[in-house]
């Protein structure tokens, strides 16, 4: 892939990198996205599946679909647009990635300053009293084990529709992206507030957005540049060329 000129002098020239990362990005680990027409929300209700009523209609249902999820995470590894964008972290002066995945594939590939809007699948936590639920879960139970303190189901620690995001994630992000000279949004249809809103603070405060997705989104209008393909492909070719483009 041909990268403009304009990018690399960005990026040599950037001080405060943020970086959005979206379901795209572990699609080549082998996750599914949400709105692809492979997705989880092709077949699925989000509002079923994904929210507060959803779960206090039919617990099992929710717990049971997660338990899925977790099965193909646990089996799953970072690919190479993960490393690449954890050899980023060190290229710049301040680097802040922000993630909407909760799959902690970030982690394992070695991104050591992460900041989990959604939460993450790995960690549990009482729907009841938020008290958090530490017992190995069993990924064959079919029903919500219960909280040991107040007897309520324990639910995984992800964002559903309607709840709040992490209020210190939330902040640190937004503060982030209204204070950069650099943003990359990738793998995400950016369609979910409040982290679709971030690439627009972004661009507000004068930075510059490069959007890295095989498709269209609602941000492509608004980015400075659109880089289409796979990020598993894009990021470690963008990190190569621009080794070149500094050692020269
Ligand atoms: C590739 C690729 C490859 C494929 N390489 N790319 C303002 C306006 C309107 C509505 C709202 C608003 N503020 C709040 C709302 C309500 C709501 C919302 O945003 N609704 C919209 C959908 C309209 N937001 C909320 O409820 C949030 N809470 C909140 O704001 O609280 C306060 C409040 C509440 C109510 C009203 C007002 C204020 C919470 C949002 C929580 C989202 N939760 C989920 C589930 C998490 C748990 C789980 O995993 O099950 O998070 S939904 C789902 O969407 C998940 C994702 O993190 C999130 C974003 O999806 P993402 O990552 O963008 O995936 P896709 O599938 O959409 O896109 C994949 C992209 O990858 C595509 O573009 C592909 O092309 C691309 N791709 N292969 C690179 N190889
Ligand atoms: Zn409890």
């Amino acid at each position: 892939m041909e990268f403009p000129q304009e990018l690399f002098e960005r990026m040599c020239k950037a001080q405060k990198v943020v970086v959005l990362t979206g379901a795209g990005v572990s699609a080549e680990s082998g996750v599914k996205t949400f709105r692809d027409p492979d997705g989880f929300w092709a077949k699925l209700n989000p509002q079923e599946l994904a929210s507060v009523e959803g779960f206090l209609s039919n617990p099992n249902l929710v717990w049971s679909w997660y338990q899925q999820r977790r099965e193909v995470i646990y089996s799953v590894k970072p690919n190479p647009g993960h490393y690449a964008l954890a050899e980023m972290e060190n290229l710049f002066p301040e680097f802040l990635l922000v993630t909407q995945n909760v799959d902690r594939l970030h982690q394992a590939a070695g991104s050591k300053k992460v900041c989990e809007l959604h939460g993450n699948i790995i960690e549990n936590k009482c729907f009841d009293c938020g008290a958090p639920y530490e017992k190995e879960i069993d990924l064959s139970s079919k029903e919500p084990p219960r909280c040991e303190i107040c007897g309520g189901r324990v639910r995984p620690n992800v964002v559903w529709f309607g709840e709040s995001l992490p209020i210190d994630a939330l902040n640190a992000a937004q503060n982030a992206a209204a204070d950069c000279d650099l943003f990359f949004s990738i793998g995400t249809s950016a369609q979910v507030y409040p982290a679709a809103d971030l690439p627009l603070q972004a661009l507000r405060a004068g930075a510059f957005v490069v959007e890295i997705n095989p498709n269209e989104t609602v941000l492509t209008p608004y980015a400075s540049l659109s880089l289409r393909g796979p990020s598993g492909k894009v990021l470690p070719e963008l990190l190569d060329k621009f080794k070149k483009f500094v050692g020269k």
